[in-house]
């Protein structure tokens, strides 16, 4: 059991009274139309059934029992009740047609819904749901469910802990790796519809002939799994390949460049999807270089690309170090101005928190402030800052914080979800985004529970309804089975872990104090970064009064860029959640908690709440050891090790370090430290994965 399969698993189903339940219901398959697509799910439905039913299923004539694959026939009075308006492009029904013959019916405008209908129904056996009276509707709440690979050229992965990219661009496009079909169908077993497959921080070369024949191979395979490739476009690449002396987007012969350029593309894939862009960030080349606007920028690719229906995706991950101004209101004031700017085929790629992925952020201020362009969410699935490839994190409950809040732009009720499902402020086109954490490990993303992460953004991409412990629930089933201490054990330390992560990393709002370059542990302490906005000292401010980023009026002011409901939540240090109380806040050693700590005290209880928590999820781990293979029961073990040692360092490198302001002791009772502070600060990481 070496994680290759991920959810994918169709083993016999080991419930036996079940097992008999569904194979006297279901006999035979029957897919009344064909395409690439189709013959895609009719594989995947035999093999799926007959994996888990082990017992062989025909496509004979026999009318009961029977499971009929279809698309919306063409004639009126077709053979379903199915009402096919409310499906799209992609949503499916599955419905029992025929209660007494026991027919069921998974249908769809199309193709790619059928396809998807077909893994819907595979979780549902997989999941141990029952499959009587079926009446199912399923439409994706969001359009555009996509892939960032932060993947180079060379297969380096930026910020990847999996191994190589699992693109291999000095085999393609001859060779034709299989990883590149399972990729394909495990983003479709969860709806994601598009892959970036290049790195944001681009490379020009993957825009020349020869790349874009590979880009076309992989494009031919992942296109009968609904799966469209896009690229990140170098800002540059007219200089770089084109030989021309500017990129100015208001200049001609760059337009003109451009625009062969995407129809040269559109060539050899009809159905590209578009460019990602960063531009103008971290010192990505951009509109900027030429006194130009990002909507300068965006417009001149977005009219590349509209005449064969791409979109351009450009990234609000932008912030300069020539300003004084607090990085988290950059993007912000960048942007808010160019609303309305846009062409129609634009998004503007938002990450979920102002800054940079830390595990606790307020959601972005750009959420809900611009009603004319549509935002996508950007998420980043690779634990950069969470412990990488070693710590187990579940992400939903940071996906989902992140959706559920109230922006307030319509009033209450106008949650982030709302936003970008575009039904909140009626955006014609909709994304969601999330970077990668796949590999070439044999099981894909090097932590077993890595998978979780990409399965949940897939899930939640789809339908952003869905609890993070439903998903969950879902996850393990399919990943390690069906029973009960088995599915609530998993399930509890998956939703504990992220929290666990925040507290012995980032408590009470704390954020990047990570180590510099590498990312990886503690480093609260750096001071001497290439520029201020990357020093840990510029966000936690520690002294010796107190510690937190004072963003109320009397400070940066950066609450001012959220709507007056949001700002009033969170502009009292006395009442803000103290989850983000130093994001927005300097507060005293001694401010009074909810707890009744002092902030010192209550500093310290939550790392090691933090590290409690994770030696809790090492014993709940350990009680699975008869219900899980052991395999993975050994990788887990081992990784949980390694978080347990991880979670003790950053407590003891933080606390240490920030005593020193407190001046305050360590609370009696409390585990010491098992180095010194300059022990701590002497570590270096030579072989550490950086960027
Ligand atoms: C940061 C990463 C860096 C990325 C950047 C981005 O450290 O490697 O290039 O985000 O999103 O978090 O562009």
């Amino acid at each position: 059991e070496d994680g290759y399969r991920l959810w994918l698993r169709y083993d016999k189903i080991d419930d036996a009274a079940l097992l008999q339940q569904y194979r006297s219901q279901i006999g035979s398959v029957s897919f009344e139309n064909t395409s690439p697509t189709l013959s895609i799910a009719k594989k995947e439905l035999l093999t799926g059934l007959e994996g888990l039913l082990n017992k062989k299923i025909t496509g004979g004539k026999s009318i009961n029992n029977r499971i009929v694959v279809l698309l919306k026939p063409k004639e009126s009075g077709g053979k379903t009740t199915a009402d096919y308006n409310p499906l799209g492009k992609e949503g499916f029904s599955i419905l029992t047609i025929d209660k007494t013959k026991n027919i069921i019916v998974i249908t769809a405008n199309t193709d790619i819904g059928c396809l998807y209908g077909v893994f819907h129904f595979l979780r549902l056996l997989q999941t141990h749901q029952s499959i009587q009276n079926l009446n199912i509707t399923s439409v994706p709440k969001i359009q555009n469910r996509i892939l960032n690979h932060w993947d180079n050229l060379n297969r380096h992965v930026e910020r990847g802990y999996a191994g190589l990219s699992i693109f291999n661009w000095h085999e393609l496009p001859g060779y034709i790796d299989q990883r590149y079909i399972d990729y394909a169908r495990a983003n479709a077993s969860i709806g994601i519809n598009g892959t970036v497959l290049t790195n944001v921080n681009a490379n020009a070369l993957v825009l020349t002939k020869d790349y874009l024949q590979k880009v076309k191979a992989l494009a031919d395979v992942f296109r009968p799994y609904g799966l469209k490739v896009y690229l990140t476009a170098r800002f540059s690449a007219p200089i770089e390949m084109g030989g021309l002396k500017t990129a100015d987007p208001l200049n001609d012969s760059v337009r003109l460049w451009w625009k062969a350029k995407a129809d040269e593309i559109y060539a050899l894939i009809p159905d590209f999807g578009g460019f990602l862009v960063k531009a103008n960030s971290e010192g990505q080349p951009g509109p900027q270089n030429y006194g130009r606007t990002h909507a300068d920028g965006a417009n001149m690719l977005a009219d590349a690309v509209v005449p064969h229906g791409g979109i351009v995706m450009w990234r609000a991950f932008v912030y300069s170090n020539e300003t004084p101004e607090d990085r988290f209101k950059q993007a912000y004031n960048e942007f808010k101005p160019l609303d309305g700017k846009f062409r129609k085929n634009v998004l503007l790629q938002v990450k979920n928190g102002p800054i940079d992925f830390q595990p606790r952020e307020p959601f972005s201020p750009l959420f809900g402030a611009m009603p004319q362009t549509p935002l996508m969410m950007e998420y980043q699935i690779t634990q950069e800052y969470f412990g990488q490839g070693t710590h187990l994190v579940y992400e939903a409950p940071l996906f989902k914080e992140v959706l559920d809040a109230d922006t307030y732009a319509s009033g209450k009720g106008s949650t982030v979800a709302k936003v970008i499902d575009g039904s909140l402020q009626n955006y014609s086109i909709t994304g969601m985004a999330g970077v990668a954490n796949i590999g070439n490990e044999r099981n894909w993303t090097n932590h077993p529970f890595g998978q979780a992460n990409w399965y949940a953004f897939g899930r939640l991409a789809w339908n952003h309804d869905l609890s993070s412990a439903q998903i969950a629930d879902e996850w393990i089933r399919q990943t390690f089975g069906n029973e009960a201490k088995l599915v609530s054990t998993i399930k509890n330390m998956m939703l504990a872990s992220r929290e666990a992560v925040v507290n012995y990393m980032t408590p009470l709002g704390l954020a990047h104090i990570m180590g510099t370059g590498h990312h990886y542990g503690p480093a609260p302490w750096v001071s001497n970064a290439g520029r201020a906005d990357w020093n840990p000292v510029y966000y936690h401010r520690a002294d010796s009064f107190g510690i937190g980023f004072n963003r109320t009026a009397t400070g940066s002011n950066a609450l001012a860029q959220y709507a007056p409901e949001v700002q009033k939540q969170w502009n009292d240090s006395n009442t803000c959640d103290e989850k983000f109380l130093l994001w927005f806040h300097h507060v005293s050693w001694q401010h009074k908690m909810n707890s009744g700590r002092n902030l010192w005290n209550e500093l310290c209880a939550k790392y090691q709440q933090g590290v409690d928590t994770v030696r809790w999820m090492q014993q709940q781990w350990s009680s699975l050891k008869n219900f899980v293979d052991e395999e993975r029961f050994k990788q887990v073990q081992m990784f949980l090790t390694v978080q347990e040692k991880d979670a003790e360092w950053w407590r003891d490198a933080c606390l240490l370090y920030f005593g020193t302001f407190s001046k305050m002791p360590l609370p009696i009772n409390y585990e010491k430290p098992g180095h010194t502070l300059d022990y701590y600060k002497s570590l270096k990481f030579p072989f550490a994965p950086g960027n």
